[in-house]
C-alpha cells in the first residue's frame, strides 16, 4: 500500500492535491490510502492507525499551503502537527525503511528543514512525476529525473514531468476516504491564469487563452462523481482566477443546466473584471456562484497601478455595494495586501476604515503583508514572482531573512514609509480591527452554504474518524471489506 498523509488547509473541506495524486496512482492499479486532517486526529489514535496499516511501500506527505508558525519551535514544518509529532512520523517511517516523499505547495520551500527527515521532495504539479517515482521506488533500474542536495532527492515536476494532460486530471473519492454525504468538494477547473501581477508567486501565470482550462467533459465527470456518489451539492472550484475568462464561465453555466445539477460553489474572483463585464455579472446566478474571495489587494490607486491592479478604487467600492444589493445571500470575502509600493500606514488604515464603515457588505477581510521572494537563494529555489527579479525597480530595498520566517525563500524589505515587519504588524492589527465590528459573518456561515448542518466540522470529523477506526479493526482482524 502507498500511504498519503495530509492536513487539508480549509478543514473540514478537503484539499484536492493529495486526492489527485492518490487517484493518479490508483489509475495504475495501485492500492493507495489517504489519511487526511492529521492534526485533527487524537494523536494516539493516529499513531495506532498508522502502526496498524501493514506493509507500506512508500509514504507521501502533502504539505500545508502556508509557512505560518515557522518561527515557533512547536510548529510542524509541513503540517499543523507539533514539531515533535511531525518528527515522530518522519522517524517512524524511517525506522521501518519506508521511503518518505514530500509534495505540495511548500514542499521545496521547506527543503533545508527536511534534510535527514525525508528522502524525496517533489516540486510542482506531480501528476506524472509521482508515477515515475513510484516505478523507481519499486525498481531502482527505472529512472526518475532528480537532483541531489544534502542527501535529499529533488524532483522538479514542473520542469521534467510537466506534460500532464488537462483532459486527464480527474479526482475521485473512494470508500476509504469516509466522505460525509454533502461535504463541500473541491473540483479543479483550470491550472493557470492569464494575468501576471507583480506580487504573484504562482508558477503558472501569463497563460495564453485556451491553454489552461480543463475540458468541460472532464469537469463534468468530476461533478457527476461527486453529485451521484457522494451527495455533493456544494463545491470549491479550484482555479486561481475563476472569472479570467467569460467563455469558461458561460461553458460552466451551460454544463450546470445540461447536467441538471444545480450546484453552488466558492471560487476566487477578480472584482475589477466582474465589475467591468456585465456579461459576467449576468452569469453569477446561472452558475450557482454563491461564495467569492475577491482579489482586491488594494484601494490605493497608485499602488494598484504599480503592480498590475489598476482598477479605480472608488468604482470598486461602488460595485461592492451594487454586488451586495444584487446578491444579498452571497458570501463575499477579500484580501488586501499591506506594503505595496505606495502604501503607508495611513492609506492602510483608511482602507480598513472603509471596510469597518461598510462591514455589512462583506463576510471577511484579510490583510496580508507583501511577501517578496528571493531569486538569489543559495539553494537555487527560484520564484516566479515578477517582483522577485528586481525588487529595487518597485522601490524596495531587500535583505535576507537569515533566521526569521522562511530563511532565504522570502526577503525582508524596506521601502518609503514601511518595512516588512511593520507590514506584518499592520496586517494583523487591521484584520482584527475590521472583524471587531462583529458584523462580518464568515465564521457563522450565515450566507453560504445554506445546508450548514451538512458541513459541520465536528460531524465530518467524527464520521471520518469512526470510519477509519472501523477500517483499522477490520485490518487487525484480517477481515477488511472496505
Ligand atoms: C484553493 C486554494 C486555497 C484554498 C484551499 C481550499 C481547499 N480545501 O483546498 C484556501 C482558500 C483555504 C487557501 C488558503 C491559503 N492559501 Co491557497 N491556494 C489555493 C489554490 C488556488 C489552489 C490549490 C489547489 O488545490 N490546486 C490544485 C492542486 C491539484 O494542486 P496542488 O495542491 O498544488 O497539488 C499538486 C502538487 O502540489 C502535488 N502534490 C500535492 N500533494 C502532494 C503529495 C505528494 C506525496 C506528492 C508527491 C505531490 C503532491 O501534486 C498535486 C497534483 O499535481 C492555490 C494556487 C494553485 N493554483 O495551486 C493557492 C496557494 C496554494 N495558496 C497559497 C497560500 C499562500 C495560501 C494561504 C497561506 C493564504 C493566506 N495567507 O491565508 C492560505 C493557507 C491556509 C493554510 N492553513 O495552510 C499559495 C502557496 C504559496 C507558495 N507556494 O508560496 C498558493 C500557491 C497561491 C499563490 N500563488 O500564492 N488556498
Ligand atoms: S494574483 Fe491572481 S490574477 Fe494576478 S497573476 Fe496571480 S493568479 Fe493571476
Amino acid at each position: 500500500m502507498i500511504l498519503i498523509l495530509c492536513d487539508s488547509p480549509g478543514f473540514p473541506q478537503r484539499a484536492i492535491g493529495p486526492y489527485r495524486i492518490a487517484h493518479a496512482l490508483r489509475q495504475q492499479g495501485l492500492t493507495v490510502e489517504v489519511v487526511d486532517f492529521i492534526s485533527h486526529w487524537p494523536w494516539d489514535q493516529l499513531v495506532d492507525y498508522i502502526k496498524g496499516l501493514g506493509p507500506i511501500e512508500w509514504v507521501g506527505f502533502s504539505t500545508k499551503f502556508g509557512t505560518h508558525g515557522q518561527d515557533s519551535v512547536d510548529q510542524g514544518r509541513i503540517t499543523e502537527l507539533t514539531r515533535a509529532q511531525e518528527d515522530w512520523l518522519f522517524n517512524w517511517f524511517g525506522s521501518q525503511a519506508v521511503p518518505r516523499v514530500v509534495g505540495g505547495p511548500i514542499a521545496d520551500q521547506q527543503r533545508p528543514y527536511l534534510v535527514g527527515s525525508v528522502d524525496w521532495i517533489v516540486r510542482g504539479y506531480a501528476d506524472l512525476a509521482v508515477l515515475a517515482l513510484d516505478r523507481h521506488i519499486r525498481d531502482r533500474e527505472q529512472p526518475v529525473i532528480h537532483t541531489l542536495w544534502q542527501g535529499l532527492k529533488i524532483i522538479d515536476a514542473d520542469r521534467d514531468y510537466g506534460d500532464w494532460d488537462l483532459a486527464n486530471i480527474s479526482t475521485e473519492f473512494v470508500s476509504t476516504d469516509w466522505v460525509t454525504p454533502g461535504e463541500i468538494f473541491p473540483i479543479e477547473i483550470a491550472r493557470g491564469c492569464r494575468f501576471k501581477c507583480a506580487f504573484c508567486n504562482f508558477s503558472h501565470t501569463g497563460k495564453a487563452p485556451g491553454t489552461y482550462i480543463r475540458p468541460m467533459s472532464s469537469i463534468a465527470q468530476d461533478i457527476l462523481h461527486r453529485w451521484n456518489n457522494h451527495g455533493g451539492r456544494c463545491f470549491l472550484f479550484v482555479d486561481d482566477t475563476f472569472n479570467d475568462s467569460t467563455e469558461k464561465m458561460q461553458a460552466l453555466a451551460d454544463l450546470r443546466s445540461e447536467l441538471a445539477t444545480p450546484w453552488e460553489f466558492w471560487a476566487y474572483c477578480r472584482l475589477d473584471l466582474l465589475r467591468a463585464q456585465p456579461a459576467q455579472q449576468d452569469l453569477v446566478e446561472p452558475l450557482g456562484w454563491r461564495s467569492m474571495t475577491w482579489g482586491i489587494e488594494t484601494f490605493n490607486r497608485a499602488s494598484g497601478s504599480a503592480v498590475g491592479k489598476g482598477a479605480d478604487p472608488e468604482r470598486l467600492k461602488q460595485f461592492i455595494e451594487t454586488a451586495r444589493a444584487r446578491w444579498p445571500d452571497n458570501q463575499f470575502m477579500t484580501h488586501i495586501i499591506v506594503g505595496l509600493p505606495n502604501d503607508t500606514k495611513e492609506t492602510i488604515r483608511d482602507t480598513a476604515d472603509w471596510f469597518i464603515e461598510n462591514s455589512h457588505l462583506l463576510d471577511s477581510v484579510k490583510f496580508m503583508p507583501l511577501m517578496i521572494y528571493n531569486n538569489n537563494d543559495p539553494l537555487g529555489r527560484t520564484s516566479p514572482q515578477p517582483m522577485a527579479n528586481d525588487p529595487g525597480a518597485w522601490g524596495y530595498r531587500t535583505y535576507p531573512t537569515e533566521k526569521q520566517g522562511q530563511p532565504w525563500v522570502t526577503l525582508n524589505w524596506v521601502k518609503k514609509g514601511m518595512s516588512f515587519f511593520q507590514a506584518i504588524e499592520l496586517a494583523r492589527e487591521q484584520t482584527a480591527r475590521v472583524h471587531a465590528t462583529g458584523r462580518m459573518q464568515f465564521e457563522s456561515n450565515l450566507r453560504w452554504p445554506r445546508m450548514e448542518h451538512l458541513v459541520d466540522p465536528e460531524r465530518i470529523l467524527s464520521h471520518y474518524l469512526a470510519g477509519k477506526q472501523l477500517l483499522n479493526q477490520q485490518r487487525q482482524q484480517g477481515s477488511q471489506t472496505i
